[in-house]
């Protein structure tokens, strides 16, 4: 564990975590599940062959003549192949005898709730599709949604699908300029929205943000609005109301069948810097890594699993794993409308007991919230029924991996940590819950089918104990296919920095036995006296600490080490400030991961900033920690979450 010494090293980043704990998959899990080692062995022998097999479980029109055609970086999968997406996640299951089958049970924030099965299901999107045709909405068009969590949404998500327009779903969070902008960049006709959502317990207003977007966007026809909070709002004359034109339409629509690519969805991810980025998947090769993925590595027994994520549907993780995956395997879903807190801490852990929730599918920084609250609140419900666990969104400390099979799981689900992006389309690199081992805070293996690696700036593959840069070094199914309206700049994005191989942007290394382990983005890493240190590892070590909920750390300007590590903490619900617990907090980091990474200081902040899909946005916190005025904070999800951790700054316990 000694660190390399400065500048002999062709890695990346130091790998300084050990971590010895393991969990084997439960034998009964084991002994059933969907995905068995072989499919590793089935992969590596012929990795095409194995996607057609992904591909044939769903119901195509007409079959591809070509698997893949790779003029890098442009991918084409199953190309000749027709199906249609919708046909695939609604009409399929109720043919197949499964129409009283609950698709979504869904629940309002107010307690409210609806039951939608997937005869329903079909009936709802077949009057939407109608409606949307009625609006002029054809093949190839581009249609915004911005829409609270309410069935409607994954309802116009699939309407859409199914004729062929092309949806973008802009977060329900975002600001009417960022709304605006993206409506603009994909040129869309129709706006989809509501009136309002419940968020907190109070109805929060979406349609004057829909207006004050659409003011300046000639492209758009019409708005499209669902009643849900029955707030009052402002009528203009391109609204049309949900309930006037959707409601009288037939129940029947023909789906027909579209190519393997033709662009499903345009999502726009912000990135760092610079303007939204317009992901565009397409139908074909999107549908089967999802629905084949959600099949593996949660273990699906669509007649038995109640199925839950806990994303919101603006995120990708809700459109490939609430929507596409889910549906096109036949599952029965829960959809929440709200938050966590509301009204109470056990929110979610209610939810689990109502419905029986088998599989849970949520994100580290939820799961550091929970641990932040106290074990008592979850200890209070019944959640006998769950079986697998799932996280997504950054890396998941091993203290929080842990807490979450112990306090969420009773030790007897395994945890998934599935490591993906909005470009990737669905997951790549996760264990499989009845056949990998697990180690908490790595995600393993790259799944069956996917070829990613560690390497080093040179692009070389590094040895077993290194660390460097992920890459993936073959196309795969789901990976976008370009940036909306400008292939340069997909180019440039991720297919430059290393000869050949797609460079999702986040740090990894390989441990001695080769499983990979995500350490963040490569921006946020630190140089500290020669050394690259992983945000993520130093954020560990600091949650390894009984007192520690939460932790960020950044590298801030330093005059004898280059950079110095500056971290933020959130302590559990039970821990008291101390004064001594910034030397405690030091030490313990020093002791886990060696002198290199201690801390120059430690901050105790009651938040930290997040972007509204939870990631902690380091970028703010650098400002912070080198004395600047903080920069652009229009994308967190609660702007005054820096005042406060600013106000902490003259009491900030340094030491040296
Ligand atoms: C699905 C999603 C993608 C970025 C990605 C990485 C981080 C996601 C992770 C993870 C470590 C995991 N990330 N899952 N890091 N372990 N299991 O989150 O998509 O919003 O596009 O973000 O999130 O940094 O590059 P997206």
């Amino acid at each position: 564990m000694a660190p390399e010494t400065p500048g002999t090293e062709t890695q990346a980043l130091s790998n300084l975590l050990q971590e010895n704990r393991r969990f084997a998959p439960p034998a009964n899990l084991a002994a059933a599940a969907n995905v068995t080692a072989a499919a590793y062995d089935e992969a590596a022998a012929d990795r095409l062959a194995f996607w057609e097999r992904a591909a044939d479980r769903l119901t195509w029109a007409k079959r591809w003549d070509t698997t893949l055609e790779w003029n890098a970086p442009f991918s084409k999968w199953f190309v000749g192949g027709q199906l249609n997406v919708a046909y695939n996640c609604v009409d399929h299951h109720v043919e197949a005898g499964n129409g009283d089958k609950v698709a979504y049970f869904w629940e309002g924030e107010p307690g409210d709730s609806r039951t939608l099965t997937y005869a329903d299901l079909q009936c709802e999107v077949n009057k939407a599709a109608n409606a949307l045709t009625e609006l002029g909405v054809g093949q190839g068009d581009r249609v915004a949604i911005y829409m609270p969590m309410i069935p409607e949404l994954p309802i116009s998500m699939l309407a859409c699908a199914r004729i062929g327009a092309i949806h973008s779903v802009v977060f329900g969070g975002f600001s009417a300029s960022a709304l605006q902008s993206r409506i603009e960049d994909a040129d869309a006709k129709l706006v989809i929205t509501a009136d309002g959502g419940y968020r907190r317990g109070n109805p929060s207003a979406l349609k004057p943000t829909v207006d004050e977007a659409v003011a300046n966007t000639p492209s758009i026809q019409h708005v499209l609005v669902v009643k849900r909070t029955n707030q009052e709002i402002a009528v203009n004359e391109r609204d049309v109301f949900w309930d006037d034109i959707v409601e009288r339409q037939s129940d029947q629509h023909v789906a027909e069948p579209h190519d393997a690519e033709h662009p499903l969805y345009i999502l726009y991810t912000s990135g760092t810097t610079g303007k939204p980025k317009g992901i565009l998947h397409t139908t074909g090769g999107y549908l089967t890594q999802t629905a084949w993925t959600h099949h593996a590595v949660f273990d699906l027994k669509p007649d038995s699993d109640i199925y839950w994520c806990t994303a919101d549907i603006g995120w990708v993780t809700g459109h490939s794993y609430i929507v596409y995956g889910p549906l096109a395997n036949g599952a029965t879903s829960v959809i929440y409308e709200g938050t966590p807190d509301t009204p109470h801490r056990g929110r979610f852990w209610e939810l689990v007991q109502k419905y029986k929730i088998t599989i849970l599918y949520t994100a580290p920084t939820a799961i550091r919230t929970f641990m932040k609250w106290g074990d008592d609140i979850p200890a209070k419900y019944d959640m006998s029924s769950l079986r697998i666990l799932g996280s997504v969104g950054e890396p998941i400390n091993p203290e929080a991996y842990v807490w979450y099979r112990e306090h969420i799981g009773h030790d007897r689900c395994p945890v998934v940590d599935t490591w993906w992006q909005t470009e990737t389309g669905a997951i790549m690199i996760s264990p499989l819950p009845g056949v990998t081992s697990g180690k908490p805070g790595a995600a393993m293996k790259p799944l069956p089918g996917i070829v990613a690696d560690v390497v080093d700036d040179q692009g070389n593959s590094v040895p077993n104990g290194g660390g460097g840069f992920l890459v993936v070094k073959e196309p795969w199914p789901s990976m976008l296919r370009t940036i909306w309206g400008d292939d340069q700049r997909y180019i440039d994005t991720y297919w430059s920095r290393f000869d050949g191989m797609y460079f999702p942007g986040d740090g990894a290394k390989k441990d001695e036995d080769g499983d990979l382990w995500l350490l963040g983005r490569v921006d946020d890493v630190m140089l500290v006296s020669g050394h690259n240190i992983s945000t993520t590892e130093v954020e560990s070590a600091l949650v390894s600490h009984p007192k520690v909920a939460e932790a960020a750390v950044v590298g801030a300007t330093d005059p004898v080490t280059g950079q110095a590590i500056v971290s933020f903490v959130i302590l559990r619900g039970t821990a008291e400030e101390s004064d001594d617990i910034a030397t405690d907090l030091r030490n313990h980091v020093a002791k886990t991961l060696g002198p290199i990474a201690k801390p120059r200081q430690i901050l105790v902040v009651p938040e930290l900033p997040k972007t509204r899909s939870g990631k902690i946005m380091r970028r703010l916190l650098r400002d912070v920690a080198e004395n600047r005025s903080v920069g652009d904070v229009t994308t967190l999800a609660d702007s005054t979450v820096m005042n406060l951790i600013s106000e902490k700054l003259p009491s900030a316990k340094s030491e040296d």
